[in-house]
């Protein structure tokens, strides 16, 4: 997962750190007269005593080459232009200063700051079990998105992380559109022994989602997962459906579904899907073919919501609530 970003954010770590090493020892002052009988100190122990033990001073100009290498670094994993502007600001805010104590060495400073414009970007996340466990139920989830984005597929994954987590859970069919897609997602809820609520195909999707929750009602169930179709024939037609599901439904939550292989397009429909239609957090698909890792960097900064899950394949089990210290700590490589 990420795997590309991860290796250009490890060696634009070590570049950092060169660059202010070599800034460093600019700024020393001049090495003491040796004491006669005493070995001379070296150049080596010079740059360590500077740099464990007393202040860094660190220009921008000392740090810009390393700062365009992370910016490209960022723009060509497909991390979004004012997502990327964000990190930097953080990384010379950080870094540029007149004294900076450094208490242990450089290369903990660098992944310090790497670390701080990361989570900055990402937000806090969002606990999906805490927020269950804290919600009147049923708790009712809508999911949005386009297409063979991974919609059916993730709700079911939900479904069955939720079970397997304690709480009860129902889906409601709500893809009346594509053919195929009632059975699709009756199947896998047979295989994992998860009701399903179902009607005809192109029927009313309002309606099969009003019946999912009356269900949940009657049978005291925790989580209502309502699947939706991702496309209509045009795109007011998916809006106005949509609007009328949200007003049927009264979902808590709204989780837009779309894919990290997507990159930027992905940021820039969640984006139109936020804006449209309003979105409370986001599940990124596919995360295990993605090796750039933009998308899931960008898309919560860009649309002020959090990611909740990432895809991690298409197996029941390969979804991951996404905790951004781990996604960081993935990515800039743990401390220590
Ligand atoms: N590798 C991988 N494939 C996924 C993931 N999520 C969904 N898929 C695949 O994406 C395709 C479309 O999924 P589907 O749920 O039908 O998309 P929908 O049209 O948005 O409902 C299927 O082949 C899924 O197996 C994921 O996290 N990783
Ligand atoms: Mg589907």
């Amino acid at each position: 997962m990420f795997e590309g970003l991860k290796s250009k954010l490890q060696n634009i770590q070590k570049t950092f750190g060169r660059s202010i090493e070599a800034a460093a020892v600019v700024e020393a002052p001049a090495a003491p007269a040796p004491i006669p009988g005493k070995k001379p100190d070296t150049f080596v122990s010079r740059v360590k005593n500077l740099v464990i033990e007393r202040e860094l001073i660190v220009s921008e100009k000392d740090i810009n080459e390393p700062l365009a290498e992370l910016e490209m670094a960022l723009l060509e994993n497909d991390v979004a232009l004012d997502v990327s502007d964000a990190i930097i600001g953080y990384m010379k805010e950080n870094l540029v200063g007149s004294h900076r104590k450094i208490g242990t060495s450089v290369d903990t400073v660098v992944a310090g700051a790497l670390r701080g414009a990361l989570l900055q970007v990402l937000g806090e996340g969002f606990d999906p079990l805490a927020y269950v466990r804290a919600h009147e139920r049923p708790v009712k989830i809508l999911i949005t998105g386009v297409n063979g984005t991974g919609k059916t597929t993730s709700i079911v994954k939900m479904a069955h992380y939720f079970k397997i987590n304690g709480f009860s859970v129902v889906l409601g069919a709500g893809d009346t559109f594509r053919a195929g897609a009632i059975e699709q997602i009756a199947e896998h809820a047979r295989r994992l022994g998860i009701k399903v609520i179902q009607h005809q195909e192109g029927s009313d999707p309002a309606a099969v989602i009003y019946d999912t929750v009356e269900y949940a009602k009657a049978h005291n169930i925790d989580v209502v997962l309502a699947d939706t179709a991702g496309r209509f024939h045009n795109r007011k037609n998916l809006m106005s459906q949509l609007d009328k599901i949200r007003r049927v439904m009264k979902p808590d939550l709204v989780v837009y579904v779309d894919e990290a292989v997507a990159g930027n397009d992905a940021v820039v429909r969640a984006k139109d899907f936020n804006d449209l239609v309003g979105t409370d957090a986001v599940m990124l698909t596919k995360a295990d073919m993605d090796p750039r890792g933009g998308a899931a960097i960008s898309i919560a900064h860009t649309i002020g919501k959090p990611i909740l899950f990432l895809g991690t394949g298409q197996g029941y089990d390969d979804i991951v609530p996404f905790r951004p210290e781990t996604i960081v700590d993935e990515l800039v490589g743990v401390e220590g």
